[in-house]
């Protein structure tokens, strides 16, 4: 019975959790041909990801490099650029507020405290400002997938996620900070 109340209890976290984060959206489902290259083309930028992995981690604080060039190929110094990540398929955004700063000149940027809490598909959402240019990139990612991972208990996970941020602000609490 103990049991009983306790997974009706981390249900109901679970379920409140994602009613706020999912507030005015509508989940999206995952499109068959998803592009998932780490080159994207906008109207006035090209941009490349590469990261200091080989493949892009699940639940695992790294890094990333941006290179940002024209569409003459030149490259793009002084931008503005603001990047989140989302699940669209769970309604749900990062853990981490990643910092984008400049890199080694030639139109590169580093991204710092990107994680992937979650394995499935995460949409990176890059807003790149410069000049008078303002455009969307947007990246798919699919983490953790195509190495026996894909049967994952999302629900399971979310539970998990919901009742260790729950124990970490209780214990902040009681600990004073
Ligand atoms: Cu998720």
């Amino acid at each position: 019975m103990r049991l009983f109340i306790i997974a009706i209890f981390a249900l109901a976290c679970a379920t409140t959790a994602v009613a706020i984060d999912s507030f005015q959206k509508i989940p999206r489902q995952r499109p068959d041909n998803m592009n998932t290259s780490a080159t994207w083309i906008s109207p006035a930028f090209s941009v490349a990801y590469f990261t200091d992995e080989s493949v892009v981690p699940l639940n695992k604080i790294h890094t990333w490099t941006l290179f940002v060039t024209s569409k003459d190929g030149s490259p793009v110094e002084d931008a503005e650029i603001s990047i989140s990540g989302d699940m669209p398929e769970h309604l749900h955004g990062m853990t981490t507020e990643p910092r984008v700063s400049r890199g080694a000149g030639l139109g590169q940027y580093l991204v710092e405290g990107m994680n992937f809490h979650m394995p499935g598909w995460w949409e990176i959402t890059l807003d790149i400002s410069h000049g008078r240019s303002r455009n969307l990139v947007i990246f798919n990612l699919l983490i953790g997938e195509g190495d026996g991972m894909k049967d994952h208990n999302h629900m399971q996970q979310h539970m998990n996620m919901n009742t260790n941020e729950k124990w970490l602000s209780k214990r902040s609490q009681w600990q004073g900070f």
